[in-house]
């Protein structure tokens, strides 16, 4: 009978546990396929948006994609896109970018986003702020609430000189927030991280909400010192994320 207990019924599927790293390269592959030829295609830095430039890499040379040019937005995407052969240029001469894809620190209910702790904000935000279409690729670990609100650093690039002076400021101006700010450093001998760009990322640390964000944004790069700080208010166009459930396209 159907309720005996030697009845064997056929084992459930066991259920397919992605890595965080197989969630990137879904986001990622979704978002190439927003890759048409002859785009001038700003080129993301990261974990995640690296598996897009490969991709992007893999697909011209399947002759799928033709006369791309690539904006790099670090060193090491530089490097990488070479490597892949990839044809490459710079805003100067292509001012205009159709299409951007890069991954993000953190991603808000507005698609608005923190970025920078890879350390290629600076570029990021001159290649991204000069595209027609901004594509972010996450894992659904990197979705929060409010931007800053996870406890983990708001990245600002400021230049070396009197690099203490900055960081305290910073820390002043978010005091009731009970921000803190650190140098980003690395290694044993905790040496200064430098950017492409030579600069230094001091990376702030807030206990509670920091309010609006454009004000934010608009009081950090008041101050002289700092360069960049990595609050992409605005700028993504659609947020592509990848979880355990399936993907989900979010756009602005
Ligand atoms: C870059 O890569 C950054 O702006 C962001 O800091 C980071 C995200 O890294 P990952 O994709 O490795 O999680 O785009």
């Amino acid at each position: 009978s159907p309720s005996s207990p030697t009845t064997s019924l056929p084992a459930p599927p066991s259920p397919v546990i992605l890595t965080q790293d197989e969630l990137k390269k879904i986001a990622a592959y979704k978002a190439v396929e927003y890759v048409e030829s002859g785009m001038v295609l700003g080129l993301g830095t990261g974990s995640t948006a690296k598996h897009a430039v490969n991709r992007i890499g893999e697909l011209l040379r399947q002759g799928k994609l033709k006369n791309i040019i690539g904006i790099p937005t670090s060193k090491m995407t530089h490097e990488q896109a070479v490597s892949l052969g990839i044809p490459l240029s710079n805003l100067d001469s292509h001012p205009v970018v159709d299409l951007a894809i890069d991954g993000a620190d953190e991603v808000d209910p507005y698609l608005n986003l923190v970025k920078g702790r890879g350390g290629s904000l600076l570029r990021e935000k001159m290649v991204e702020g000069a595209c027609r279409k901004f594509v972010v690729i996450v894992d659904e670990s990197k979705l929060v609430k409010h931007l800053g609100g996870s406890g983990l650093a708001m990245p600002v690039e400021i230049v070396p000189f009197c690099w203490k002076f900055t960081a305290h400021r910073l820390q002043k101006l978010f005091e009731e927030a009970g921000c803190v700010a650190k140098l980003r450093t690395f290694g044993e001998n905790e040496e200064p991280f430098v950017t492409d760009n030579k600069n230094y990322i001091v990376d702030l640390y807030f206990k509670k909400d920091i309010g609006n964000l454009k004000v934010a944004s608009d009081a950090i790069l008041r101050l002289a010192g700092v360069v960049e700080h990595g609050m992409f208010l605005d700028m993504a166009t659609t947020v592509i994320v990848a979880g355990e459930l399936g993907v989900t396209v979010k756009n602005k």
